[in-house]
Parts: C-alpha cells; structure tokens; sequence
C-alpha cells in the first residue's frame, strides 16, 4: 500500500477507534476523523471499555518507567571502522535496553525526527491494546516531527525487544532490548547477557530497506538490468537451508551484526571461569535465522520467547526473526567465540566470550557445537512449557485457520490470499474463550508467524509458550490460547518484506 493509500485509509477507515484513542494521550500527525465505518463496527475498539476493564485489572507496583526515545536519521558506528547513515534510536544500536520489573508502568514518549511516520511495538508483551503501536488497527501513525506517549503497565516477564511497526522501519537500525526481571525466577546466575543479533543494509553504500524492496517487487529478471548493488543484495535462487525447509530468504546482507558490532569489531562478554550465565538471545533481524553457538560450551535452555520451558540440553539454536531463547552456560577457562550462522546464506555474526587472557578466535571459526544437537527451529517437538505457566485442560472454542500464501514472482505474500486490510478483521474473538490458530505454510519459503497480544502454547497445552513460531513450507503448526486481551490484534509473518508485501492481518474481538 503507498503513502497516499494509508493517508486516505485513515480519513475513511480509522473513524471511530483513532478518535477514542486519541482523545486521551499526547498525539500529532493527522487528526483521525470520526466517520464510523461499518467494517469496524461490532469489534472491540483499542481504547474501548472493554480494554479498560481488562487494564484495570493488571497488578501495579506503583513505579513509573520513563523512556524517552527519539528515532532518528544519522551516523551510525558499527565498529570496525563501518559508519553508515542509517535510522536508529538517538544514533545507538541497538537502542537503549529496558529493564523492568512486573507491575511497571511504562511511560515511553516518542519524538520522531525520520522523514516517514513511525510506531512503536512491544514485541511479545500482553499489553493494553491502543498501546501496541500497529498503525491503522491501534493508532494513527506518529507522523515526522510528531511524537506520541506509549504509556502501559508490563506484566509477564521475560526477553523481549522494540521495534517499529511501520513499513520497513525495523530493518533500518531501529530496536532494543526489552526485559521484564522475573521475580519468581528458579534459575541462578551470575551474568546476565543479552545478545541482539541482526541483519544489516541500512545506508551501506546508500541501500535501504525500501530500495531492497522495490527491488524485489520489480522482479529478479524484469524491466531491465537494475543497479550492481541492489542485485548483489538479492540473496540468489540457489541459496537453500535444509534446516528452513528451501529458501532461506529473499535479501543477501552486507553486514550481520551482534549487539550493533560487525564481525571485525566484535563486542566482548567477560566473565571468569565457573560462573553461570545466563545468556538473551533475540533475533531482531528483518530476513534472516541465526543458528546461534557458543564453542566448547553446551547450553541449557530455560525459555522461548521469554517464557520458562522444561530446561533442556542445546548444543546449537536456531532463531526465526523475532524469536527469542533464554539459555544459561557454566563458563569454561578460556577465550570462546560465540557465532550466528545467518542461516543458508554463508555469513555469520560474530562475538567473543572471555574469561582469560589469550588470543581471541577469528570471526570464520565454526565452533563444531555447529553439528550438536538442535534446539529451535521449526520443530519445537521435544519442548515443553514449565508446568507453573501452562494453560489449564480445556475444550478449544474456536479454531482461526490461517492459510500463509504468496511467492517471489510476482513478489506478493499474504494470509488466506487476501490483501492487507486493517479495518476488515481476518477473524473475529470472543472474549473468555480458548482458541486455536491453525498456521499452514501453502508457500515454498518458511514464515515466523508472530501473533500480537497474547502468547500461545505450540502443538498442545503443554507445549512451549510462545508469540513467534516458524512454520516451514507445507507444514501446520496449532497453536493455543485463552482469549484474555481485548483488541484488535495483527499476526503477521516476520519477514519485514513479507510483512511489507501483505502477510499480515487483523484478529479483532467482538463487542
Ligand atoms: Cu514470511
């Protein structure tokens, strides 16, 4: 959808919920108007009395969490002597990280300094709805030089990140870290580490996200040759991953990045041998896995997506974008590298665990953990939620069959092969219910499928709790949760260009 579209969409469409919204909060941009449209009648508006009742209810600690943030254009430093101009939160990448405590509210006022509207996500956390930063569902987006108060109160701890939920904003340098401390935590640990592995473009040699993509709905073989350096970011036809079921991914990355350092500069985590760390990794990539291991160490691993699981034994995991994994590792003496594969497309990031003087490995070594055992990935068969957070025995109500549609040419990817349309639901949810989404891949190319709003529980009651699952081609994952956050709520594959070209749509619960 162009600029001139959404701008339209939001006069005829946003009406009613944009109005309610934006009646309470510091706001710019343009005003919604308040032509109620009949596609959004019967459905639970973002601010509506249901989404206060529900909000009111979530446990306070009385603590107030001020996190200004300002997205920006400008240079960024990547380390190695890498500086690029690219979008990023006050020129720091990742962004500043969030540490919270359940009960916080959360008072984030954004300023935007881009030359494009923006939003702010809150990926995983089960927020009050016309908090989630979906613009034309949960907002009006903050237009440039607007800002926009997101004020909510974070309840489920774990590991989580930001992002925009615009365009393509988040394959600019635009995310952090966001972690809710968990007070009931059974695990120790001396070291806490979080370890935010990208895929990068954003101003190398003046690319952008958006001209990658205009590439790609151009067409590999069509309209002429375009540019030698938009084509070399067209990852190849070639490119397979036995893991991901065939294509990897659609773009081939200049750069791959953890904690916002190229693999020549690496960020260095030290410690001292025998302590326990407990290790956050989050794939804040746009269209890439990362198979993620720490040489000559195993790892146990204590959550996905945040969530606690059964801890079990990896050698090696692999991480849609958007998923997160917890793990803790006992240090051994030594100078360790701790790699991410960009799976299928033969690069890697690259960090160093140090907990004694010696040379550090180089960024090529591929630690033979590499071949060990699998965690992750699209089959999540041999997890198990921790019991303390599993969803009781119950009848499912509803079962929202999703259908993931589309192929590379022409570049068009969509839900049940329809167009994104914010004001028309995809399904409709009732409150107070146990639902299951049914994803099926109908593509050749694997989709991590993120749900807003809510966790689920992959493959049965008992399986690992989630908001982001990877579903390979041909295959159907179940997923399952109680309806207990009213709203208008988008799942949407993570793939920014996927996304980008209509894989996304809305669930809406009704009045
Ligand atoms: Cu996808």
């Amino acid at each position: 959808m162009e600029a001139v579209g959404r701008r339209s969409l939001l006069k005829a469409g946003f009406g009613v919920a944009g109005s309610a919204f934006l009646s309470g909060c510091e706001r710019s941009g343009e005003p919604g108007e308040v032509n109620a449209s009949p596609s959004v009648t019967g459905y639970v508006q973002p601010d509506g009395p249901q989404v206060q009742k529900v909000d009111q209810d979530r446990r306070r600690n009385g603590k107030f969490y001020k996190f200004p943030m300002v997205a920006t254009a400008g240079p960024v430093d990547l380390g190695g002597g890498v500086l690029v101009n690219a979008w990023s939160y006050e020129g720091r990448v990742p962004g500043r990280e969030m540490r919270l405590q359940p009960g916080d509210t959360v008072q984030a006022n954004v300023s935007n300094r881009l030359s494009a509207p923006t939003t702010v996500h809150w990926h995983g956390l089960d927020i009050r709805n016309n908090m989630d930063g979906v613009p034309y569902v949960t907002q009006a987006p903050i237009e440039k030089g607007g800002s926009f108060l997101y004020e909510y109160v974070a309840t489920t701890p774990g590991t989580y990140y930001y992002h925009p939920h615009q365009g393509l904003e988040f394959d600019h340098g635009l995310y952090g870290p966001l972690i809710i401390e968990d007070p009931d935590e059974p695990q120790s640990y001396d070291e806490d580490w979080i370890v935010v592995i990208d895929d990068w473009i954003d101003g190398v040699n003046g690319l952008t996200p958006e001209s990658v993509y205009a590439q790609l709905k151009r067409g590999m073989a069509t309209k002429g040759e375009p540019p030698a350096l938009v084509k070399a970011a067209m990852l190849p036809p070639t490119a397979k991953s036995k893991l991901l079921g065939g294509d990897p991914g659609d773009v081939n990355y200049p750069y791959y990045l953890i904690n916002g350092r190229v693999s020549s500069a690496p960020p260095v985590f030290s410690s001292k041998p025998g302590r326990r760390a407990r290790i956050r990794l989050i794939n804040a990539g746009a269209d890439t896995a990362f198979l993620v291991a720490l040489g000559g160490h195993r790892m146990t691993v204590t959550h996905t997506d945040g969530s606690p699981i059964v801890p079990v034994e990896a050698d090696r995991i692999l991480l849609g974008m958007g998923e997160r994994y917890d793990v803790l590792v006992t240090l051994k003496d030594g100078v360790f590298p701790l790699v991410a594969i960009a799976e299928g497309k033969n690069a890697s990031a690259f960090s160093v665990v140090r907990t004694s003087t010696g040379e550090a490995p180089k960024p090529t070594v591929r630690p033979t953990e590499l071949n060990g055992k699998l965690v992750g990935g699209g089959n999540l068969s041999d997890l198990e939620s921790a019991p303390a957070v599993r969803l009781g025995e119950r009848k499912t109500d509803q079962t929202v069959q999703l259908s993931l549609t589309g192929q590379m040419d022409p570049y068009a990817w969509g839900l049940d092969g329809k167009n994104y349309d914010p004001r028309v639901p995809l399904a409709s949810l009732t409150e107070g219910q146990r639902v299951r989404i049914s994803y099926t891949n109908r593509t050749r190319m694997w989709h991590p499928m993120h749900f807003h709003g809510h966790s689920f529980f992959i493959g049965g009651l008992s399986g690992p709790r989630k908001d982001t699952v990877i579903v390979l081609p041909g295959q159907t994952v179940n997923c399952y949760f109680d309806t207990n956050n009213p709203g208008r709520w988008v799942t949407h594959c993570h793939n920014a260009y996927h996304e980008r070209a209509g894989m996304i749509g809305v669930l809406a619960y009704r009045v």
